[in-house]
């Protein structure tokens, strides 16, 4: 409890820091149950909560799966120790999780948000249920390998095994950050399967991305899985392709720092980065603009901005002069993110913002104005805050709280807002399934101190569901957790 904060951290914070910690930490712990209960109110067995209408909402990416929030809320609810809450959460994927459906899933969101968040909750747990349910799925998701050239298609049938293409990437194309984002989940498959397939499967990914050209060392975010060849020369470091660059860094961290070639490729891709995508705004923001076929989009997405805690990761883990280079980068990318939400009207950042026609670190289009609960800016934070111990992370962190509890917390949970420009309330009605696994994970972790699920135990996931880096021990039982407070 506290006493054991204010006792570990003593020579650290004075003492009157240390009860404000425990305050902030309780504080997020009351956030977590209250959207948790309202999802269990309203919404249990559904995807997600609609928190206005007070109902539940499916959606058509999982493909006939339900309890999104269920299985993304596990380990949120497990380390902060929200006891009866995991043992509702567990009650129902033990009872009710229904693998034998049918419909069109999303490979990428069923492995990162279902097998992730079930691996998660194994490796923390212990308990062999979660294990079955995670290798059961995870066969599932199989089928949509079986291309000419072993890249996965997008939407797969876990009925039937059918896949396709989502029919809005052009030219039946599969994208980056989703074929690019199952390493790390279906190593732990493997291991926990002793089924070399997963493995083999991901491998040979990263075999056809080896092999062909990329434009200036590039990645291009649409690839044929017939031919092999890039379709469309978009590269972004936020959506489409935004996790496959998180994934190598990685692979290389969970394998104990052996899988050199992942290593390498993260290198090669951010000096890629750096040389061509890179840029300064006229008031001095650094951001990474977006590539059409060679010509720069002076864009940065709310999901570009994980970067910064991506490129401290890896800073922190390089040598000679790029360390340092590597963490200014890094810290200039979490502060212009910082400055899009500080420029709003309510303190939280909009879905893209721009750098043109005078234009800096806003959103210029009416359709990029809204905030969907999204974590990737207090994800950078948690990073900076580990890797520098700079409070001001702290500090912004705080900020993002007060501003979800004005604008976004309603009667019965959270919900995204239209528009960060205006105060009015202009409410979504939907409580996303990755701000319980995410935002608030990352924002509990902000204010606990660095040994609760450690940097160099763990890796997170694409949607921060926590995996244990090989030295841990992969196959150990349950995991010990250290108390946040
Ligand atoms: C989550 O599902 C994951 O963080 C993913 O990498 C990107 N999109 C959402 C959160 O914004």
């Amino acid at each position: 409890g506290a006493l054991m904060l204010s006792v570990s951290s003593a020579n650290v914070y004075p003492h009157s820091y240390n009860y404000a910690l425990f305050l902030t930490s309780f504080f997020f712990v009351q956030m977590m149950k209250f959207a948790w209960d309202n999802y269990k109110l309203y919404a249990l067995g559904k995807n997600e909560l609609r928190p206005l209408t007070k109902n539940g909402h499916i959606g058509n990416m999982f493909g006939g799966l339900r309890g999104a929030t269920v299985i993304d809320a596990l380990d949120t609810l497990y380390i902060m120790e929200l006891e009866e809450e995991f043992q509702e959460a567990k009650k129902w994927v033990e009872k009710s999780f229904d693998l034998n459906v049918n419909g069109e899933a999303s490979l990428f969101e069923v492995n990162i948000r279902y097998v992730g968040g079930l691996l998660a909750a194994y490796y923390l747990t212990g308990e062999e249920m979660f294990k079955s349910k995670a290798l059961e799925l995870g066969e599932k998701l199989l089928p949509a390998f079986n291309t000419p050239t072993g890249i996965p298609r997008g939407v797969i049938n876990l009925g039937s095994g059918m896949s396709w293409s989502w029919g809005w990437a052009s030219a039946g194309s599969s994208i980056l950050a989703e074929f690019g984002t199952l390493h790390l989940e279906f190593l732990h498959l493997t291991e926990l399967s002793g089924n070399p397939v997963f493995t083999e499967k991901v491998m040979n990914i990263r075999k056809v991305l080896n092999r062909i050209e990329k434009p200036q060392g590039l990645y291009p975010n649409f690839l044929s899985p017939v031919t092999g060849n890039w379709v469309q020369h978009h590269v972004s470091i936020g959506g489409l392709g935004d996790s496959f660059y998180e994934y190598l860094i990685k692979s290389w961290l969970m394998s104990d720092k052996r899988d050199a070639e992942a290593k390498k490729m993260y290198d090669d891709a951010l000096e890629a980065i750096e040389k061509h995508l890179v840029k300064k705004s006229a008031g001095g923001l650094t951001y990474i603009a977006e590539w059409r076929g060679g010509i720069l989009d002076h864009k940065m997405g709310h999901l570009a901005c994980f970067s910064g805690g991506m490129i401290a990761l890896g800073a922190e883990h390089a040598g000679g002069e790029q360390k340092q280079q590597h963490m200014d980068l890094a810290a200039e990318i979490t502060h212009t993110c910082h400055e899009s939400y500080s420029r709003s009207d309510t303190k939280l950042g909009p879905e893209a913002f721009r750098f043109d026609s005078g234009t800096e670190a806003t959103a210029t289009r009416l359709s990029e104005r809204y905030y969907i609960l999204r974590p990737e800016v207090v994800e950078s934070y948690l990073y900076m805050w580990r890797l520098t111990h700079d409070p001001k992370y702290r500090q912004w962190g705080w900020e993002v709280v007060q501003a979800l509890e004005k604008h976004c917390r309603v009667e019965a949970g959270y919900s995204g807002i239209r528009d960060v420009y205006t105060t009015t309330p202009n409410h979504d009605n939907m409580q996303q399934s990755f701000f319980l696994a995410e935002t608030l994970k990352y924002l509990y972790l902000l204010f606990c101190e660095d040994d609760v699920l450690s940097l160099e135990d763990w890796v997170f996931n694409t949607e921060a569901h926590p995996l244990p880096v090989n030295h841990t021990n992969f196959k150990a039982k349950a995991i010990e957790i250290r108390a946040c407070i």
